[in-house]
């Protein structure tokens, strides 16, 4: 997602940062429910008008939307994986900068930094990530700019990872920070389902510079934002830590 271009429409009465929330929530809720904000209005009975209840009702929203979306999260069910033929190529770019400003971690210097809730915190070099089991999916990515891909990724059980750290699973949450200014967090249930991925390659080559080197977080079922690239740091906490597009107005949880 870039901001790049993007216009904010004002609005009599609210400050550009409501303005700006507005658009994302009307966007989502569009998306994922053909709805409009003048409907969800009349919905709760609420006219949208001046900054508190704005904000009051953005917050309730989406804190209503995190507990129903992690209550009825299972964490057996598995994402559809297909078959290596529905590969799309080229994989699309996606990231709040343009391609030309992708950060490139050098391996040398690059330490995996570990903390928190863990209690083997020694940091993770490129070789000792790529030493442990492997395995590989086909799956969709979607994003809420409006795409989706399949494409294949190989990487390390994100569950196997944690149980040899000593991860505290009991805690609510893992974040996550990256070589970018990009952060985000998830709820410890996806962190530990199944086809949650530690990325280590894309098309069974090293993950490339632009989708994510040398680590990212795979996971089919979230939406493409809360999937982090260049990840350097992870920490296990009981406090949620937010993310870079959560922060704005998307939607924490962001199952898909
Ligand atoms: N570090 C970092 N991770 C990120 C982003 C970013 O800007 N920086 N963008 C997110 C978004 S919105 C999407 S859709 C996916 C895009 O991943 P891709 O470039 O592999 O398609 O990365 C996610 N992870
Ligand atoms: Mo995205």
């Amino acid at each position: 997602m870039s901001n790049a271009g993007k216009t904010t429409t004002s609005r009599p009465g609210l400050s550009e940062q409501s303005t700006r929330q507005i658009e994302l929530i009307e966007r989502r809720l569009f998306l994922q429910r053909g709805l409009s904000l003048g409907a969800l209005s009349l919905l709760s009975g609420c006219a949208i008008t001046e900054q508190d209840s704005v904000q009051r009702i953005l917050d309730n929203m989406s804190y209503w939307n995190d507990r129903a979306q992690a209550a009825i999260f299972d964490p057996r069910r598995l994402a559809r994986e297909y078959t290596e033929s529905a590969i799309v190529d080229p994989f699309p770019f996606n990231a709040y900068y343009s391609e030309d400003e992708v950060r490139v971690v050098d391996e040398k210097s690059y330490k995996l930094e570990l903390s928190g809730l863990i209690t083997s915190r020694k940091p993770w070099s490129v070789a000792e990530l790529h030493a442990l089991p492997q395995f590989t999916q086909v799956t969709n990515h979607i994003c809420v700019e409006g795409w989706s891909a399949i494409g294949k990724w190989g990487g390390v059980r994100f569950s196997e990872f944690l149980a040899r750290v000593g991860a505290d699973t009991t805690a609510k949450y893992v974040g996550f920070k990256c070589a970018d200014d990009y952060y985000t967090s998830i709820d410890m249930a996806t962190a530990l389902h199944p086809q949650t991925q530690m990325t280590l390659t894309f098309r069974d080559q090293l993950l490339p510079p632009k989708y994510g080197y040398p680590m990212k977080l795979r996971m089919p079922t979230k939406l493409g934002y809360k999937n982090p690239k260049h990840i350097v740091a992870m920490f296990v906490t009981n406090t949620n830590p937010g993310g870079y597009w959560e922060d704005q107005g998307y939607n924490w949880f962001g199952g898909s």
